[in-house]
């Protein structure tokens, strides 16, 4: 049986995705991202750097890379949700599906900065804004590579792309606004509306990384504009 220690609102959701689309039985884990649960001793001997997700797949085999786990996920069965070495999707396909940590590393950054940096002095509102800059440069490539109408990202159809994308875009959308982005904002209704979408929510009396659901770049003027 695949078990899977995940942590809600984190990067494990992409595993979540991959696993209800293929229909697979699996054993959910979850973990409070805050309460020091991920550094046990126990923990760590599934992933030594305290993380989630860790994907066990048997054997005493254990993924600790979200999108490691995705790309495993997919060529299982079918492998329907992966693009096979020669198709035509297939660079296209390897180069989006490790896109999504170039957004997730931003959605790091910024979870860090406004929330697991609790105190305003911990914080730089230099580097707040940045990120989100930085994050919404990176959505806006997603923005354009759904300029033709294509439902999902790849031309094909839909993928374990879109499932890896799609945490960057539901942190993502945290930290700054998807308006200008009318074909990601599509594409993230459709992605919503799928029937898996909903098991990697949160479930009742879980405990959240997130509490708002819009956390502000904080304003920050150029020295000569404060002075
Ligand atoms: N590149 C890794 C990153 C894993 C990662 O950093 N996960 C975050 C949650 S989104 C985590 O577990 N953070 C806990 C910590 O840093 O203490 C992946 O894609 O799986």
């Amino acid at each position: 049986m695949i078990r899977l220690h995940h942590a809600p609102q984190a990067r494990s959701m992409r595993v979540i995705w991959m696993l209800e689309e293929l229909g697979l039985e699996y054993e959910l884990v979850s973990y409070n991202f805050f309460d020091k649960s991920l550094r046990s001793a126990e923990y760590k001997a599934l992933n030594p750097a305290g993380r989630v997700p860790a994907l066990e797949i048997g054997n005493g085999q254990v993924i600790c890379e979200s999108g490691a786990a995705v790309e495993y996920l997919a060529e299982l069965g079918e492998g329907a949700l992966s693009r096979a070495p020669g198709t035509p999707d297939r660079a296209e396909y390897l180069d989006l599906l490790h896109y999504a940590e170039t957004t997730g590393q931003h959605c790091a950054n910024l979870t860090q900065a406004h929330i697991v940096l609790y105190q305003d002095w911990m914080k730089s509102p230099t580097q707040m804004g940045l990120e989100a800059k930085r994050l919404a440069v990176t959505l806006r490539r997603l923005e354009a590579q759904l300029e033709d109408g294509r439902d999902w990202m790849l031309a094909g159809g839909f993928s374990a792309v879109d499932c890896a994308l799609a945490y960057g875009v539901f942190v993502g959308e945290k930290f700054t606004s998807l308006d200008d982005m009318p074909n990601l904002s599509a594409w993230w209704d459709r992605f919503k509306a799928r029937p898996g979408f909903a098991k990697a929510l949160p479930k009742e009396g879980e405990a959240l990384i997130y509490r708002k659901d819009f956390y502000p770049p904080p304003e920050v003027g150029k020295p000569e504009e404060t002075s």
